[in-house]
């Protein structure tokens, strides 16, 4: 048995897939990208009752939630991958640190920006409203990494990790790229780094390619 993933190309499924990959651990998706509706989240309502994804069902049948849980969960499970510094290691606490700020701090920000109705109703002006300040708030939120971190190749030194993969899908988000190198500039070298690494450029282009508003111009 191999790994289920329900997710979607461009989610945060997408960096679990990635991991999955680089990991060489075969899965499947079930694509369902909840964003478009209540049709696509009932898919997921039996794996996650929050009806939103990823969520990762096991070879043994369990299912987990929480994308920086499921990243979490997999380095443990595979180790050899090399893909966390382990318990013990000096730069664990900074990667658990910033493994948590970004679904807390910033990936929550889109279940009120993908849907401001959802908090304002009908108002047109306070709906634009909620998507201007989130992004403001989520390019706080960056450049509050950016001052934390001294990046190496990668994000916590030389070694990829996990967080790598979060942040260069994450970043790609709106407010999009070209926002995210304004406030973040040596973790923006850093994620044009993983997009460039030889063994994801499939991946990528099949799951988040680097096209139109997506692209990451220099
Ligand atoms: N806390 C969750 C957030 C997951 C999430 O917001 N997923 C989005 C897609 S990227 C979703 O399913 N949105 C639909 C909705 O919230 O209704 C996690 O970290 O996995």
């Amino acid at each position: 048995m191999s790994f289920t993933v329900y997710g979607a190309a461009g989610s945060g499924s997408v960096p679990i897939e990635a991991a999955l990959t680089l990991m060489g651990r075969p899965y499947r998706v079930i694509e369902a990208p909840t964003w478009e509706g209540e049709a696509q989240r009932d898919k997921v309502a039996g794996a996650n009752p929050m009806r939103q994804i990823p969520a990762l069902v096991t070879p043994e049948g369990e299912t987990i939630t929480e994308s920086a849980a499921i990243l979490i969960w997999l380095t443990e499970r595979f180790p050899d991958a090399r893909l966390a510094p382990a318990p013990g290691d000096p730069r664990r606490g900074q990667f658990l640190r910033w493994m948590s700020f970004i679904p807390a701090s910033i990936y929550s920000m889109y279940w009120i920006r993908d849907e401001p109705g959802r908090l304002v109703g009908d108002d047109a002006e306070a709906q634009a409203q909620i998507t201007a300040r989130t992004a403001d708030r989520i390019s706080h939120c960056w450049s509050v990494m950016e001052s934390q971190l001294t990046p190496g190749r990668f994000l916590l030194g030389d070694d990829l990790t996990v967080l790598d993969l979060y942040v260069a899908v994450v970043s790609r988000w709106r407010p999009l790229r070209p926002r995210f190198h304004a406030v973040a500039p040596r973790m923006g070298e850093v994620v044009r780094r993983v997009d460039a690494l030889p063994q994801l450029q499939d991946f990528w282009a099949r799951r988040f390619p680097f096209r139109g508003v997506y692209a990451d111009p220099a």
